[in-house]
């Protein structure tokens, strides 16, 4: 079904999936919109859309499919100009992926620091499907000497708070041409089985398994291919992180997802009966590696219980874990940590590391309980 609305002045079909209810996320931001998945109703392996978390920058663009173009261009040995169903009839792949915003967690950090102030649930998981960007890249022909793909949304607006935007920009975001020949990186047109909603990115985004979510940039419209490093505003001033080279700090834009584990249930001050049988769960994910396993300590991290993985771990996708715990007799206030491990090795620290500024979350952060 198609539904015709006016915007920015001429009537325009919108998306076959324009009738998402987006009404059980949590409101982190009204203009532009930003809507949090509320964690503790984690049930499935596989998000619904209408629990997938929204994070946008600029207002939501509607775009009607039959309008919509795919431009690619820069560094290629031909220019490609891709519509809505010639993209459809590319070669597809559908990719189980978990997207968690660099910024998920913001809430926990102490002193606080500027951004949305997302909470559990800015991550969600689906399964993609969509065209390997390699597929296009490929039929454009890379050049030698190409360094980074540029990926352009279609959405446009002003950054007013510092830092500014130099006037009104896209949201546009690279990726290196090594993670971008990866055949998991898709130009997506379906989430789940039915095509984008409008708030997802619909007619087709960009789907960047491994990689935080501002990789994954919606509303695709430009593809540029460069000689050189990408030095866009969310790749310089947003989105980047501090990292020790030759004992010199320097900013360099955030990429791979780290390994982390959470809770969903008990939720924070949830109230959980002495004495009983309590089902633990929660679902842990790291960037390129899948989780290995996941862990729980109830003593401030002293001792550590193995959980049971729900979900065969798969790279790029949350698993599910959970543990039957036996709760003590009345103890009143009490911390669970929970800490995974990912196949490469990697585990979740401790301790924030400030260099992170205002991203990449992933430190153990107690949730606390009261046992009664
Ligand atoms: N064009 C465009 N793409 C974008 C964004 C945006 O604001 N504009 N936000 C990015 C960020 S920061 C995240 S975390 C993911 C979130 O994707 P979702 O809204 O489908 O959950 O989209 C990314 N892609
Ligand atoms: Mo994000």
């Amino acid at each position: 079904m198609t539904v015709a609305s006016k915007a920015h002045g001429k009537a325009i079909k919108a998306s076959h999936n324009d009738n998402t209810s987006f009404a059980a996320l949590i409101p982190r931001e009204r203009e532009p919109v930003n809507l949090e998945f509320p964690f503790a109703a984690l049930d499935g392996v596989v998000t619904p859309d209408s629990l997938f978390y929204v994070r946008n920058h600029f207002p939501i663009p509607r775009i009607d499919s039959a309008d919509w173009r795919l431009t690619i261009s820069g560094e290629v040995d031909r220019n490609l100009v891709i519509g809505y169903d010639e993209l459809r009839n590319l070669p597809s792949k559908t990719v189980m992926a978990t997207l968690e915003c660099a910024g998920n967690g913001r809430v926990f950090l102490v002193p606080k620091v500027s951004g949305t102030a997302w909470g559990q649930g800015a991550v969600s998981n689906a399964e993609w499907t969509g065209v390997p960007l390699s597929v296009l890249l490929a039929k454009a022909g890379i050049r030698a000497g190409a360094v980074d793909i540029v990926l352009e949304g279609a959405d446009r607006g002003e950054v007013k708070a510092d830092p500014k935007s130099p006037g009104p920009i896209h949201f546009a975001r690279s990726l290196p041409l090594s993670k971008a020949m990866q055949d998991e990186v898709l130009i997506a047109y379906a989430m789940n089985g039915k095509d984008l909603s409008p708030e997802h990115g619909f007619p087709a985004r960009a789907v960047v398994p491994g990689w935080y979510g501002m990789a994954s940039v919606k509303w695709l419209n430009r593809i540029i291919v460069t000689d050189h490093e990408f030095q866009g505003y969310w790749q310089t001033l947003e989105y980047v992180a501090w990292k020790r080279e030759n004992g010199l700090p320097v900013l360099v834009p955030l990429g791979e997802a780290q390994v982390k584990s959470q809770i969903a249930r008990p939720a924070a001050y949830e109230a959980v009966a002495a004495g009983s049988k309590y089902r633990i769960h929660g679902a842990a994910w790291s960037g390129e590696s899948a989780v290995a396993h996941v862990e729980l300590s109830f003593d401030g991290g002293a001792n550590w219980v193995t959980a049971t993985l729900v979900d065969a771990p798969l790279r790029f996708a949350w698993c599910r874990w959970e543990h039957l715990w036996s709760v003590p007799e009345s103890c009143g206030r009490l911390s669970l940590l929970t800490r995974a491990t990912d196949q490469a090795g990697n585990v979740q620290p401790d301790h924030r590391d400030p260099d992170r500024r205002n991203y990449v979350i992933n430190h153990i952060v107690p949730v606390e309980i009261d046992v009664r």
